[in-house]
């Protein structure tokens, strides 16, 4: 097989709520991640009315990286790798989020983090917004339900654009944007926008202004981000879990295409810097009553991407119901069914590498920008052994099966793909569960769900695996 290109970036993602820890340190504002708590196997976490006195927020401490970094970095730099994912976590930078300045403590963490990183030739690609808007905004202006949201996010991309124009080259601007196309459940549009929807509420309505205002911030930031440094590369970033047609009946197929056109309107407009035509009627069909000004679109115009970032770890498949409406309305929370061809994680998540080849060319088909896979891992059980060795087959069958179907769409099919991000660097606290049990690393961390643990670290065997995959530029899996 053709080698993949020579300057392709591997590397390891996290975000920042889900590892630095030092939630109230450096000047630090609360962000949301931090009014949820913890979930079990597989309920949702529960987003708290500020902190509270006796609950416990497993993000506050995390895995203490922002203590820990240049430790981690330099495992990061041993595994070999050539770039590193992780977010600017807003709420350092702007504690309350409208601020007219920013945060001299929390921009300098971020120069001695991304110092770390340059030291040993890593590249850093950084995520703007990664579910940790600062929760002052949400209980001030109710989060992106603000227009003025746009301004308080488009300073803070100033702000560090500015700051780290030397440091910094690959950028994204709102972490899985689309995940809040489910706009029925409660940890999306909390996460993606700071919103909780009231009783009464037409949720999908509330979800279209915010995912508007959003789209407008991100092509204001791209403008921004262009003339401050013209090399920077933004990109979007989207959860890209395909949604297939459960059969090959005809209803069953537009059911899937609406499916994907609803998941996929984000990128559509930041990618193409125009919203698609059967959006617009739908919105206007719907009554929603949106604020999408004149001035929005011609700005959606002039701020598209560079490339596209995605997150890729499972695949869904939708059935026609016998009431469809002329839309085929997609809800999310009701219409997925289950593949029956493709396996399940422990947490019900349905494992199909060869869905990632099938995401890449869709998306290279209907996008023609490159594309980075900034996401894509397993969240499993891992057993610490009496030795410190952590045996991890599992994660190196998945990561080597989505590598495989990767390399597949490079070489084969042509696709444009920058690098191969996996989730995660190290072990994380788990976004939807709160949990650090839903192990994804490569480095093992010495904490548990109740927030014991020594917090050291281990390389786990896949930790060894990828290092030679790194050395071997993916060659041998
Ligand atoms: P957790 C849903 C579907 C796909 C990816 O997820 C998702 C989500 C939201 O949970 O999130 C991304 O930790 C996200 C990361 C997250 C990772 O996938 O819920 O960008 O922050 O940790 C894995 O198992």
């Amino acid at each position: 097989m053709t080698e993949l290109p020579k300057n392709f970036l591997w590397g390891g993602a996290v975000a920042a709520h889900q590892v630095e820890g030092a939630y109230n340190v450096g000047g630090k504002g609360l962000s949301v991640a931090d009014v949820m708590t913890a979930a079990g196997s597989h309920d949702e976490r529960r987003i708290t009315d500020g902190v509270q006195e006796g609950e416990f927020y497993p993000n506050h401490e995390a895995v203490d990286f922002y203590h820990q970094f240049p430790e981690d970095v330099k495992l990061f730099a041993e595994m070999g790798f050539k770039s590193f994912r992780t977010s600017i976590a807003w709420s350092r930078i702007f504690p309350q989020g409208d601020e007219t300045e920013p945060n001299e403590e929390g921009l300098a963490f971020y120069d001695r983090l991304f110092d770390e990183c340059l030291k040993y030739n890593i590249e850093p690609v950084v995520t703007l917004s990664h579910f940790e808007m600062p929760y002052h905004l949400v209980t001030e202006y109710g989060g992106f339900r603000s227009r003025k949201t746009i301004t308080f996010f488009t300073r803070f991309a100033e702000a560090v654009f500015n700051r780290y124009k030397d440091k910094v080259k690959y950028w994204l601007t709102f972490n899985e944007i689309n995940n809040q196309s489910n706009y029925n459940r409660e940890f999306t549009l909390f996460t993606n926008s700071g919103i909780q929807v009231k009783p009464g509420e037409n949720a999908e309505a509330v979800m279209y202004q915010a995912g508007h205002y959003e789209v407008v911030a991100s092509a204001r930031a791209v403008q921004i981000g262009h003339k401050i440094n013209p090399d920077f590369q933004i990109g979007a970033m989207v959860a890209f879990s395909p949604v297939y047609p459960a059969t090959d009946k005809p209803a069953d197929v537009l059911k899937a295409q609406r499916a994907m056109q609803a998941r996929f309107w984000f990128s559509d407009v930041q990618v193409e810097g125009e919203y698609p035509s059967w959006l617009t009627r739908y919105q206007k069909a719907k009554q929603f009553n949106l604020d999408i000004t004149p001035e929005d679109l011609a700005e959606l115009k002039k701020g598209t991407v560079d490339y596209l970032g995605f997150s890729y770890y499972m695949s869904f498949a939708t059935a026609a119901s016998d009431h469809e409406d002329k839309y085929y309305s997609y809800n999310e929370s009701e219409d997925l069914v289950t593949n029956t061809y493709v396996p399940r994680s422990d947490w019900g998540w349905q494992v199909d590498p060869e869905g990632l080849r099938y995401g890449l060319n869709w998306m290279n088909d209907r996008y023609h920008v490159p594309v980075f896979i900034v996401e894509n891992g397993i969240g499993a059980i891992d057993k610490l052994e009496a030795d410190h060795q952590v045996h991890d087959q599992y994660r190196i069958k998945y990561l080597r099966d989505h590598i495989e179907q990767m390399k597949l769409a490079i070489v084969e099919d042509g696709v444009d793909v920058m690098g191969y991000t996996p989730w995660s660097a190290i072990d994380i606290v788990s976004a939807s569960t709160g949990q650090l049990s839903k192990r994804y690393g490569f480095i093992y961390v010495d904490r548990n769900d109740d927030g014991s643990g020594s917090l050291a670290r281990y390389r786990k065997d896949s930790f060894y695996w990828y290092q030679h995959v790194i050395e071997t530029n993916g060659d041998d899996l």
